[in-house]
C-alpha cells in the first residue's frame, strides 16, 4: 500500500486544533496520511509545488481546511483531478465566512464542503474512507467497524439521566 492516500493541508498551524480531530479518525481507519500547514495566501507557491509532490506520491484524496477569506479548498481542487474535501474553520463569524468560502465555488472546480469545525474535520476523514474504500476491502470492513462501535456507544450510553 502506498505510504500516502490523504494529504491534509490546513491554512494555519492554529487550525489543527480543530483538525487534529480528522488526522485522528484516519489513524484509527489506519488511512496513510500527512498533515502540511500551508496557506493560499501567504504560501502560494509552496502550496501548488505541495499539491502536486503530494499526488506524485500517491495521495488520492485532499482534506483542505481553512478558516475566514477560506480559498484553500478552491485552490487546492484548481491543482488536481483528485478529490478535494473542504473543512471550513470556525475562526471568524462563526465560521459561516470560511463555510460560505469553501462551499460557494463557481461551476467547473468542485469541491466536497463538510461542516464547520470539529464535524467536518472528522467528517472529511470518513468521507475520504468512504471514497478509498470502494477500491479497497480492508478498510470497507474498519469502516463498517467504526459504525458499528460509534452505534454500540450511543446504545451504551442511551440514559444520560444514570
Ligand atoms: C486562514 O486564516 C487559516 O486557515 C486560519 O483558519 C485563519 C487564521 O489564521 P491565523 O491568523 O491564525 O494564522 O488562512
Amino acid at each position: 500500500m502506498s505510504d500516502l492516500l490523504v494529504a491534509v493541508v490546513m491554512g494555519s498551524r492554529s487550525d489543527w486544533e480543530t483538525m487534529e480531530h480528522g488526522v485522528e479518525t484516519l489513524r484509527k481507519l489506519e488511512i496513510p496520511h500527512e498533515v502540511r500547514v500551508l496557506s493560499a495566501h501567504r504560501t502560494p507557491e509552496a502550496l501548488e509545488s505541495y499539491v502536486s509532490d503530494a499526488e506524485s506520491r500517491g495521495a488520492q484524496v485532499f482534506i483542505a481546511a481553512a478558516g475566514g477569506a477560506a480559498q484553500l479548498a478552491g485552490v487546492v481542487a484548481s491543482k488536481t483531478l483528485r478529490p478535494v474535501l473542504g473543512v471550513p474553520m470556525g475562526t471568524q463569524l462563526g465560521g459561516l465566512d470560511s463555510l460560505l468560502s469553501t462551499v460557494q465555488m463557481p461551476a467547473g472546480i468542485p469541491v466536497g464542503t463538510l461542516a464547520i469545525g470539529r464535524a467536518g474535520a472528522v467528517n472529511a476523514a470518513l468521507f475520504a474512507a468512504a471514497i478509498l474504500a470502494r477500491s479497497d476491502e480492508e478498510l470497507e470492513t474498519r469502516l463498517r467497524r467504526y459504525r458499528e462501535e460509534q452505534a454500540q456507544a450511543v446504545l451504551d450510553e442511551s440514559d444520560p439521566s444514570t
